[in-house]
Parts: C-alpha cells; sequence; structure tokens
C-alpha cells in the first residue's frame, strides 16, 4: 500500500510511524508512506500556506494554492486512489471502516491544521471525511497515525500469521478475553487454573465465555450488532442470570 501524508508538520509523524510494527512494514517494503510538507509547495515569498477566514472570524484557514498544488503532486489519476480528510465532521472511524481500506492500494491523507483547510479543497479532492471521535483536536495529524495503525495493521503480513488468526476469530465485534502470563501466582494473585490445563477446549469455551461476559459487562452496546450464535446467546443468557 502507498500512503501520502499531506501535513504542515512532518516531523510529528517521525517516531510513530517509523517504529514497531508500522516501521516494519516500511522496512519490509510492504508499505511505502510519503510525508509531504504542504509548505513546500507555497508559492508566494514567505511560503504562507494559511490566511484569514472570509467573512471574519477566529483562526486561520489553510490555503487553496499549496494544497491544489501538493495534490496534483501526488494524485496520478489512478482510479484506485482514495483521498482522506480527518475532521469532526467525518464519519466516525470503526473496525469495518478499517477493513475496507486496507484493501484501497493508494491512500492520501490530508491533515488540516487550525480552523481547517478552504473549503474547495474538499470539493474537489476529498473522497471521505473521517473522525476519529466526538472531540476536537488542533491538529488532523493525530488522526491520520491512529488512521494508518488501525489500517495497516489487517494489511496482509504487516502482523505476524498468528496474530492475524487470532485476530479473525474475535473480529466478530466481541470485547477480548483477559489475558496471562508467567508466573503462575504473583504477589498472591493466581492464573486461572483452565489456562494451565492444556485442555484447548476447555480454553476456548473458558475464553468464548470471558469474552461475552467483558462485553456485557463494559460494552452491552456490541451486543446489539455482533452475530452470535445460538450457543452465544445461551451463554449471554446464563450470565444475565447469574450475574457473574
Ligand atoms: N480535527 N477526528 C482537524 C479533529 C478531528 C477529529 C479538528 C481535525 C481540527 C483542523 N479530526 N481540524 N476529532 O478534531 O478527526
Amino acid at each position: 500500500m502507498l500512503i501520502d501524508i499531506l501535513t504542515l508538520f512532518p516531523e510529528m509523524f517521525d517516531g510513530v510511524l517509523g517504529t514497531s510494527i508500522i516501521g516494519r512494514a516500511r522496512e519490509n517494503k510492504i508499505l511505502d508512506i510519503n510525508i509531504i510538507n504542504i509548505r513546500d509547495f507555497a508559492k508566494n515569498k514567505h511560503k504562507q500556506t494559511d490566511d484569514y477566514p472570509y467573512g471574519g472570524g477566529p483562526g486561520m484557514i489553510m490555503s487553496p494554492q499549496p494544497l491544489f498544488d501538493a495534490f496534483y503532486h501526488v494524485l496520478d489519476g489512478a482510479p484506485e486512489t482514495r483521498v482522506v480528510y480527518f475532521s469532526p465532521q467525518g464519519k466516525t472511524l470503526r473496525q469495518d471502516i478499517a477493513q475496507e481500506y486496507a484493501k484501497i492500494p493508494h491512500l492520501v491523507l490530508l491533515c488540516g491544521h487550525y480552523e481547517g483547510v478552504d473549503q474547495r479543497v474538499i470539493d474537489r479532492f476529498v473522497d471521505e471525511e473521517i473522525s476519529i471521535g466526538d472531540y476536537i483536536l488542533t491538529g488532523g495529524e493525530l488522526p491520520a497515525m491512529v488512521f494508518i495503525d488501525c489500517v495497516c495493521r489487517l494489511i496482509p503480513g504487516v502482523l505476524g500469521s498468528s496474530l492475524s488468526a487470532e485476530d479473525e476469530s474475535f473480529s466478530k465485534g466481541l470485547l477480548e478475553y483477559p489475558h496471562y502470563t508467567r508466573p503462575q501466582e504473583y504477589e498472591g494473585l493466581k492464573v486461572p487454573e483452565v489456562l494451565l490445563s492444556g485442555n484447548h477446549k476447555e480454553i476456548e469455551k473458558w475464553r468464548k465465555r470471558e469474552s461475552l461476559r467483558n462485553t456485557l459487562k463494559k460494552r452491552p452496546d456490541l451486543l446489539i450488532d455482533a452475530n452470535l450464535t445460538l450457543e452465544e446467546r445461551k451463554i449471554i443468557d446464563e450470565l444475565k442470570s447469574s450475574k457473574i
């Protein structure tokens, strides 16, 4: 996948996109990320990229010229390119949306700053506005990093194969079961016996039940859309009546 990021603050991306799983995917050439400084396209003498809003009001607006030219630089007219602008007005990012973006070979991500960008930039170039949640940030850079992290881990080869397989079994919209590692007992706190038993069938049953229990307790709203089997519905009813 090729990702072009248009931003006024390229240095914000260095740590996040150079480290850990995303950093490794870039080294392995599964991911190609270009961070493009919008200021490089400013044609005026002071390389200014923003201006006062017509009609008055607070803050600054990112000007059309540097942005139009930055888009002309990254767009090659290929129909498989998708342009995303990060904004609280967008559709809220969710796992199913991320799954769709993971299939697209070329993404262009526009990060606005200040009060945002001139509307004509959005009208001309943006395919979809995405929000990462109902709160206000100072810029689209953090949303872009959240989006890249979330989308890129779904590209085949980015995660270890064992991890992605595990993800499959719990991408049904349920919360995860609790995890434990060594030692068996720490400050008197024990690992659940079943996990030490070596009985894989019982372990799977326990994990399913704990996953359903977690979801019922912490995010009951997720159960409405979850595609649960009859067996899983039965476990939910059991958990509800036994209150454990
Ligand atoms: N922004 N999810 C960029 C956000 C935001 C969000 C506010 C986007 C400022 C310039 N973006 N503008 N929440 O708060 O995506």
